[in-house]
């Protein structure tokens, strides 16, 4: 019976494994491999003159990244990875690998991000790469767990939509037998009408799609995002779920990654809560002392001025009060200063992880949003509809998984987050 290379103890007298050949060192009289699973590496060691003739004759000039079963008894010696080696009495060929590899999987070369994505099956076999993705699995594991706890109800929207929700300059077009179509920029509209539905708690993770052209370490064109509404919630209430979901995640990471976290050399610092909250105006504040520029009230915060921020903040922290005018028609503008409204973005020190707001829930008013952005309230009739029969107060947020993920690994590209990235340039594989 196949055994995992981590399961090998000092108790184990015998083994049969199924691996990659990780390495091949040929002494003469003696060939040394290492073999790798997902859980290890184990070295195989053969003496020409011990092990029998058919095994010497089955790894003979075996390439590595090949799959092979050994099966041997295992004994110690000090020099050896984990202290232990087997000495084959079986071996197999299970699947031979070409040479010469399109990647050096023992990561002594260095390659460039495309050459790891063209071949990245073979990138991923790096346990530093695939810490990464064991990581992601728990980080999604940790925040379903989190939001199941607090009485959610996970949801599913389509992506082939009729209508842009965050802005149309940011849509792909998609050829949908005789009508226009799109690839959905956020699940927006539809985690909305499930508060009308009568869902009161509902959470997605699923992709998001973004035509954004400009090529950076922290876009991508296919994204995935972490939804959350919350009925008769506003604002605040949904930053404080938000706060305790990242604590969460942390921790669960912090808990049960840490062989992942030591591959990746990252010694994670749990975030502490409450996240300081600022406001747009203080924001700008800082950015314009430390910058020694003009922003003013309506203007975008650019990159170096979240840098900046980021700085001078230190650790997770909320923007909050944004001028309406440059949140979405969905973000509710406070009563007595309808200029400012009740929205906010997560920030990390490095760039933006979230953005969420209390929603506009009157009819009326929403019309008046959308046609104040310059949108047409009849393109968002099927919206507009789940306003006019009972709609909840409502609040909620998107969070980016894959730049949570960047910031808490300290990933200098946000495409290593991702198993197969799709930016401008890379569609395949
Ligand atoms: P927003 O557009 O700010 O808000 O997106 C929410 C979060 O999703 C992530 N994100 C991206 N990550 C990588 N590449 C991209 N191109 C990309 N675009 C977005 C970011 C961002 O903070 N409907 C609102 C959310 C809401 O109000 O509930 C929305 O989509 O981490």
């Amino acid at each position: 019976m196949r055994l995992p290379i981590h399961a090998i103890t000092p108790e184990t007298d015998y083994a049969e494994i199924v691996g990659w050949v990780h390495e091949v060192r040929d002494l003469g009289g003696l060939t040394f491999f290492l073999v790798r699973d997902r859980t290890g590496i184990v070295q195989v060691t053969m003496p020409k003159k011990k092990v029998p003739p058919a095994v010497l004759e089955a790894a003979h000039g075996v390439s590595r990244e090949s799959v092979v079963r050994v099966k041997g008894p295992v004994k110690a010696i000090a020099k050896a990875p984990g202290g232990r080696e087997i000495v084959p009495d079986e071996f197999e060929i299970v699947s031979i690998a070409e040479s010469p590899l399109p990647l050096d999987v023992v990561g002594k070369v260095p390659a460039e991000l495309d050459t790891r994505f063209d071949a990245r099956f073979l990138d991923v076999r790096r346990p530093r790469i695939r810490a990464i993705f064991f990581i992601r699995s728990a980080v999604i594991q940790a925040a379903t767990g989190f939001l199941y706890s607090r009485g959610f109800v996970n949801i599913t929207t389509p992506k082939v939509v009729a209508a842009a929700t965050e802005g149309g300059t940011e849509l792909f077009p998609l050829a949908y037998f005789e009508k226009e179509a799109f690839l959905n920029q956020s699940p927006q509209l539809y985690k909305q009408m499930l508060m009308a539905a009568g869902f009161e708690k509902v959470f997605e993770i699923g992709p998001i799609f973004r035509a954004e052209e400009h090529n950076t370490v922290r876009h991508l064109n296919e994204a995935t995002s972490l939804d959350v509404e919350v009925s008769f919630a506003d604002h605040n209430d949904v930053m404080e779920i938000l706060e305790d979901l990242i604590v969460a995640v942390y921790e669960h990471v912090a808990d049960l990654c840490q062989d992942r976290l030591a591959d990746l050399g990252v010694d994670l610092k749990i975030p502490e809560r409450p996240f300081p909250r600022i406001t747009y105006e203080e924001a700008i504040g800082i950015a314009n002392r430390a910058l020694g520029g003009n922003l003013s009230f309506g203007d975008d915060i650019g990159t170096a001025a979240e840098k900046a921020i980021g700085e001078a903040m230190g650790e997770h922290y909320f923007i909050v009060d944004w001028p309406t005018e440059i949140k979405p028609y969905y973000a509710m503008p406070y009563p007595d200063r309808p200029e400012i409204a009740k929205a906010f973005d997560l920030m990390h020190p490095r760039m933006e992880l979230s953005s969420g707001a209390q929603r506009v829930h009157r009819h009326d008013l929403l019309v008046e949003r959308i046609r104040a952005k310059g949108l047409s309230p009849e393109s968002f009739e099927f919206y507009l509809k789940a306003f006019r029969y009972g709609m909840p107060p409502h609040a909620g947020w998107g969070l980016g998984i894959e730049r949570l993920l960047m910031t808490m690994l300290d990933l200098g590209n946000i495409r290593e987050a991702v198993l197969f990235p799709r930016d401008r340039h890379r569609i395949t594989p």
